[in-house]
């Protein structure tokens, strides 16, 4: 059993993890940085260390004060929430090292889901669609060409060491390729310190669409159904849904027994995503597996009625599966809520929040760490809160929406919430006309 959990995390997911851990009655403690003295996660917690400056680098990242703040406390668990150590195989050795729980899967799952070659070799071992490309890594410019020629341009260049949309560029044809792929290994060598690529054919008006999966220490699986997460923008997600418009009863069974076997390829334990290309025939194709909690979780909890965090609290701690896989119950959308300015190319705008009123009501759920006074900081990320409606129907869930965006009130900072007003009357969101392209098609200004 855990005793007490460290939660190296801050924001939204700190206090997300904190209330679980309420809910379990397991002690917390809070790690902050200098920046977040005056953060709720801090006043939230039973204990708190300072573990480093303002960077993430010296203190959320900082594995040696992370690893002292929780023996000081005597935490036998540490909780990484999303980004962060997260996904850092290491980080996880040492936490073993130490004799703390980590709560998360294995250090070689996230091993092996990190390097992007290694992950779709295992994918497509185990029986999972994967896009047609190069057998692993492709280490000359001419073996780049032969490949890029038997399966057809366009083409994308992706680095081993990538994810996330980066370290990826689009060939078009040899002319290109005699380019890019010098560079691009250039690029992956100075940002990743690996200048592995491999090549994927490229699936074009395709949607994003992720399939959650849940797994115990008894090798047990299951899937919990799609979101689709296609409306985003430079790689970051805005609005996420479940279920998805175009993922018909056959299609989520065959999407998500494909993630099931996936996962059990790697013994994976704990909350992990895997996420889908789907192409306009609805043929899917495995991109990356996420080895963590995600963001948008909570459209998950709320389409099924289920909590995801504390579940993995109970898994963490060696107990089975205590959730039942089962077809969506209800529809849930999450609009992000950013720091930014949609009307100046969504610019980071962090500052002091001068009034604060939150919407509410039947069907509503905000997930947020900000408070009337509360100063953002200008290093860590810009979600300032999770806007997560839900309803029977994808209509009802909209129709809720607009009005909890209506209803919330955010002074001080500019806000994401016009883009997300303009989005849910937006006749393309309505009919689930979307692809992941379709905020670089439109100006979302003149909806
Ligand atoms: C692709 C693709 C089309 N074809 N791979 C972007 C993030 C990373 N996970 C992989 N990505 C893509 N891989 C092939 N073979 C298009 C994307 C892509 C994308 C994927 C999901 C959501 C948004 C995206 C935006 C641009 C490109």
């Amino acid at each position: 059993m855990i005793k007490k959990i460290l939660i190296a995390n801050r924001g939204e997911i700190a206090l997300r993890i904190i209330r679980a851990c309420k809910e379990l009655k397991i002690p917390t403690v809070a790690v902050y940085s200098t920046a977040d003295k005056t953060s709720l996660h801090v006043r939230f917690a039973d204990e708190v260390v300072c573990v480093g400056p303002h960077s993430g680098k010296e203190s959320y990242l900082n594995i040696p004060s992370i690893i002292a703040a929780a023996q000081i406390t005597n935490a036998d668990a540490i909780h990484p929430g999303y980004g962060f150590l997260a996904e850092n195989d290491s980080f996880v050795e040492i936490c073993n090292a130490c004799g703390i729980t980590f709560i998360g899967p294995s250090a070689e799952s996230i091993k092996k889901m990190g390097n992007k070659s290694v992950a779709k070799e295992t994918m497509r071992n185990a029986g999972v669609p994967v896009v047609p490309g190069s057998d692993g890594v492709v280490d000359t410019e001419k073996d780049a060409k032969k490949i890029a020629n038997e399966i057809g341009y366009p083409i994308l260049l992706k680095a081993v060491a990538g994810g996330g949309g980066k370290g990826m560029r689009l060939v078009n044809d040899d002319t290109e390729l005699e380019k890019a792929f010098s560079m691009t290994k250039y690029e992956a060598e100075s940002a990743f310190n690996n200048p592995d690529l491999y090549i994927e054919k490229l699936v074009a008006g395709s949607r994003h669409i992720e399939i959650q999966l849940l797994g115990d220490k008894h090798g047990n699986i299951i899937h919990l159904n799609e979101r689709e997460c296609s409306i985003q923008r430079r790689h970051q997600k805005l609005i996420e849904e479940a279920p998805s418009t175009i993922v018909t009863n056959d299609l989520r069974s065959s999407m998500g027994n494909a993630a099931v076997l996936g996962a059990m390829a790697v013994n994976y334990f704990g909350p992990g995503t895997i996420e889908f290309l789907v192409d306009n025939n609805r043929n899917f194709y495995f991109m990356e597996m996420n080895t963590r909690i995600q963001v948008e979780h909570p459209v998950t909890e709320e389409s099924l009625d289920i909590d995801l965090i504390k579940e993995q609290i109970k898994i963490a701690s060696g107990e089975k599966l205590s959730i039942q896989p089962s077809e969506p119950k209800m529809h849930a959308i999450e609009c992000r809520i950013n720091a930014e300015d949609p009307y100046n190319d969504f610019r980071p705008n962090p500052g002091t929040i001068e009034s604060l009123h939150f919407p509410g009501g039947h069907g509503v759920r905000v997930d947020s760490h900000i408070y009337t006074g509360y100063t953002i900081p200008p290093y860590y990320d810009s979600l300032v809160a999770k806007l997560i409606t839900f309803a029977p129907t994808r209509e009802g869930a909209i129709a809720k929406m607009q009005l909890a965006l209506d209803e919330f009130v955010i002074e001080g900072i500019k806000t994401t919430i016009p883009f997300h007003q303009k989005m849910m009357q937006n006749p393309d969101f309505i009919a689930g006309n979307i692809d992941t392209k379709y905020l670089e098609r439109i100006d979302w200004k003149t909806l």
